[in-house]
C-alpha cells in the first residue's frame, strides 16, 4: 500500500495570489516558520452554515444553525430556531447586523475626525488647523451654516472662522440629535430623496440608527426580513451619506482636498537603508501629523547620525490611501500584505490606529525588530511585544515625534536577513468630484471633454465603482485586476477605493499610460486626450461618499436620467470581507445602483430574503445586490447593467 502524501498545511504561493511581491514573501515567511493570513486560509475552513448566514446566536438557546439542504426546498420552508425564527429572519438579521457593524465603524471615524476638527475650530490645537476654506465654504451650505451675513442692509462674507465653528457643532450634532433628519441626504438627487422620503428610510441620526438595528436583531423583537432590512436601509445611509461622508469632507477641510498626485505602490516602496515606518488602518488624525514630522529636517538628521540615508514612510489599507491622496506618500500594501511587510525585516516601525488591522501583526512582529505601535484608544492588542502610545490631539506633535524618533532608533537593532521583493509600480492617486470636473473639461457637460458628454457620444460605455478588501478565501488580487480590466477594456470607466485601488496600483492600472494598453478604443481616446487614468483613485473606504457625489453630479449636469438608478453605473467589491462592505454595498444599492460582490454573500441560505435584497428590491429603490464570484462574468454582469441603461435613456447607438 502507497501511503497517500498529505496535503502540505501552508499555502501555494502561487495559488494564494497573483502579485510576485507577495508570492516571494510568502515563500519567506513559510522558509522562516512564520505562518500568515494565507497559510491560515489552508489550515481553517469556515463554518458552512455561518458562510449562507443562517446561524442564529442572538441568545444562548442557540446557536440555531438552519442548514439549507443540499437539494433545495420544495414547497413550504418549515426550517426554524428554538424560538420559531426563520431562515429568512435569521439571515436578514445577520445582515443588518453587518451593516450596523460597518456603518459605525465609518461614522465613529468620522465622529473622531468631527471632534479632532472642532479642538482646531476652538483653537484648542497648535497639530491642527482649517487648511481648506474652499471646501469649507463648499460644505457649509449642506450643513445649513449660513456664509454670508447682513450687515447695515449689505451682504458681507462671514467670518471664516465663526463658519468652521459652526460647520463643527452642526457636524457633531448629526451622530445624535434627537429630532429631524441627516442633513446631507438632501445633496442626493431630488428624486432619490423624495423616493427615500416616501420610503421612510431618512436616517434620523447616526448613531441611533444603528442602536435601533442592535435593538431590534435583540431575541423576540422584529421578526420580518423586510422591515428588519428597512432599518438597514436607514442605517446604511446614515454611513454613506452620513458619517462617511462627514469624515470625507471634514478631513478634506483639516487636511485638504486631495488632487492628483504621482507615486508607486507595494512592497518595493521599502527601503533597505531608510528606517521604514509603515502606517496602517483607517484614521488619518495622527499619520497626517506623522507624515509632517517624519519629513522634517529634525528627524532626516537625526536618522541620519542613527545611520539610515533617510525616513521612508509608507501606507497600509486605508491610512494609505489617505496620506497617499494627500501627501503621494507610497502605498505599500493591501489589507492581506500587512504581515508581509514585517516579514521583509525591514519594518523599523509599524504604526496601527483602527479597523483591518490583523491580530497576528504582533506574533510576527516578535519574530523580528518591529516596533508594533497602537494608538487608538479603542484598538489595543493583548500581546505583550505591542507598544500602545495614545494619541491626543492636544499632544499630537509630541505623540508623532516620539512615535518617529523610536522607529529611528529601531533602525539599528535590525537583525535577521532583510528581504524587500524588488517589485512597486507607479501610480496616479488623488482624485474627487473636483478633480473629476477640472480634468475632464472644467464641467460635467457641455464640452467634448466633459463625462456627461463622453457617456452620452459612447466613448465611456459606463460608469463603475469597483471598491473593497482581499479577502484570503480567494486569491488575492485576481479577481480585483480581472474585474476591472474587463470593465476598462469594454470602454467603462472605473472609479476605485480602499484595496482594490491598491491593487489597482500594483498592477500599473492608475497610470494615464495604463490607457493605450488596457482600455476599449473609446475610453482610451479619452483618457489620452485629457489625461487621465481609466481607473481613477478616490480615496479610503470614507471615501466611498465621493463616489456617491460624483454620481449626483452627473445626474444634476443633466442628459443621464433624474436619479441616480437612471446612470449607465454599476458597483462592485470582488474581495470583499468587511462588515464595512455590506455597509458600502447597501448604501449604494439603497442608491440606486446594481452592486456586484464577489466571493461569497450570507444570503444564500434564505433564498426568499436573498431574492428580495435582490430582484425586489430593484423595484423599491431602483439598486439591487448581486453574487457573481467568476469575475469576467462579474464584470459581464455590471456591463450588461450599463447596456441596460443605456438603452433605457436612448443612447444605445
Ligand atoms: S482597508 S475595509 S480591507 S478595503 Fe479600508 Fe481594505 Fe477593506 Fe480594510
Amino acid at each position: 500500500k502507497v501511503k497517500k502524501a498529505k496535503a502540505p498545511k501552508v499555502a501555494n504561493p502561487l495559488e494564494a495570489t497573483i502579485d510576485v511581491a507577495s508570492q516571494e514573501m510568502i515563500v519567506r515567511a513559510q522558509e522562516l516558520g512564520i505562518d500568515t493570513v494565507f497559510d491560515r486560509a489552508v489550515t481553517m475552513k469556515p463554518c458552512a452554515i455561518g458562510l449562507q448566514g443562517i446561524c442564529c446566536k442572538n441568545c444562548s438557546m442557540g446557536p440555531c444553525r438552519l442548514p439549507l439542504p443540499k437539494d433545495g426546498i420544495e414547497g413550504e420552508d418549515t426550517r426554524k430556531g428554538l424560538c420559531g425564527a426563520t431562515a429568512n429572519t435569521i439571515a436578514a438579521r445577520n445582515f443588518i447586523r453587518m451593516i450596523a457593524g460597518g456603518a459605525s465603524a465609518h461614522s465613529d471615524h468620522g465622529r473622531c475626525v468631527a471632534e479632532v476638527f472642532m479642538a482646531a475650530a476652538r483653537k484648542e490645537t497648535e497639530a491642527y488647523q482649517i487648511k481648506d476654506t474652499d471646501k469649507l465654504l463648499q460644505i457649509a451650505p449642506a450643513l445649513g451654516v449660513d456664509i454670508t451675513v447682513d450687515v447695515d442692509g449689505e451682504i458681507k462674507d462671514r467670518d471664516i472662522d465663526e463658519i468652521a465653528l459652526e460647520v463643527a457643532e452642526v457636524a457633531l450634532a448629526e451622530w445624535g440629535k434627537p429630532e429631524g433628519e441627516i442633513l446631507y441626504m438632501k445633496r442626493a438627487p431630488e428624486a432619490l430623496y423624495e423616493k427615500w422620503k416616501k420610503l421612510g428610510v431618512l436616517p434620523r441620526n447616526i448613531d441611533r440608527e444603528i442602536v435601533e438595528i442592535m435593538h431590534r436583531t435583540h431575541m423576540g423583537v422584529d421578526q420580518d426580513y423586510k422591515n428588519l432590512m428597512k432599518q438597514g436601509t436607514r442605517a446604511a445611509l446614515a454611513d454613506g451619506w452620513g458619517g462617511s461622508m462627514l469624515a470625507t469632507d471634514l478631513q478634506d477641510v483639516l487636511f485638504g482636498t486631495p488632487y492628483p498626485v504621482q507615486s508607486e505602490a507595494n512592497l518595493g516602496i521599502m527601503k533597505e537603508d531608510h528606517v521604514n515606518l509603515i502606517v496602517h488602518g483607517h484614521e488619518p488624525v495622527l499619520s497626517e501629523i506623522l507624515v509632517a514630522v517624519a519629513q522634517s529636517q529634525e528627524m532626516v538628521d537625526y536618522a541620519k547620525e542613527k545611520g539610515a540615508k533617510g525616513i521612508q514612510l509608507g501606507g497600509i489599507c486605508c491610512t494609505a490611501n489617505e496620506i497617499l491622496q494627500r501627501h503621494g506618500i507610497p502605498t505599500a500594501a493591501t489589507f492581506l500584505q500587512q504581515e508581509l511587510a514585517i516579514i521583509t525585516g525591514a519594518c523599523d516601525a509599524m504604526v496601527v490606529d483602527i479597523q483591518c488591522i490583523m491580530q497576528n501583526l504582533a506574533n510576527v512582529a516578535k519574530c523580528f525588530h518591529t516596533k508594533l505601535i497602537t494608538t487608538h484608544p479603542i484598538a489595543k492588542m493583548e500581546q505583550d511585544n505591542v507598544i500602545h502610545i495614545e494619541f491626543d490631539e492636544a499632544y499630537a506633535l509630541e505623540d508623532a515625534k516620539k512615535i518617529v524618533k523610536m522607529a529611528i532608533d529601531n533602525f539599528e537593532n535590525r537583525s535577521s536577513e532583510v528581504m524587500i521583493p524588488q517589485y512597486k509600480s507607479s501610480q496616479v492617486a488623488g482624485f474627487g468630484v473636483e478633480s473629476i470636473q477640472y480634468h475632464l473639461g472644467g464641467t460635467f457637460r457641455g464640452t467634448y471633454y466633459t463625462l456627461n458628454d463622453n457617456i452620452i457620444n459612447g466613448r465611456i460605455r459606463g460608469i463603475a465603482g469597483v471598491v473593497g478588501c482581499n479577502n484570503a478565501r480567494t486569491k488575492h488580487n485576481d479577481g480585483h485586476i480581472k474585474v476591472v480590466k474587463e470593465l476598462i477594456k469594454n470602454d467603462v470607466i472605473v472609479l476605485t477605493t480602499g484595496c482594490n485601488a491598491i491593487a489597482c496600483a500594483m498592477e500599473g492600472l492608475l497610470t494615464p499610460e495604463a490607457a493605450a494598453v488596457h482600455c476599449g478604443p473609446g475610453l482610451a481616446e479619452v483618457c489620452e486626450t485629457v489625461g487621465i487614468p481609466p481607473v481613477l483613485h478616490l480615496g479610503s473606504c470614507v471615501d466611498n461618499s465621493r463616489i456617491l457625489l460624483a454620481a449626483t453630479e452627473v445626474v444634476k449636469a443633466g442628459g443621464l436620467g433624474n436619479d441616480i438608478c437612471d446612470l449607465p453605473a454599476a458597483g462592485s467589491a470582488p474581495e470583499w470581507m468587511s462588515e464595512k462592505a455590506i455597509s458600502i454595498g447597501h448604501y449604494f444599492v439603497a442608491s440606486g445602483v446594481y452592486t456586484v460582490f464577489g466571493v461569497t454573500l450570507p444570503t444564500s441560505g434564505a433564498p426568499v430574503f436573498h431574492k428580495y435584497i435582490s430582484d425586489e428590491f430593484e423595484k423599491i429603490t431602483g439598486g439591487k445586490w448581486d453574487l457573481e464570484i467568476d469575475p469576467i462574468k462579474h464584470a459581464q454582469k455590471m456591463i450588461a447593467h450599463i447596456d441596460k441603461k443605456r438603452a433605457e435613456l436612448g443612447i444605445d447607438k
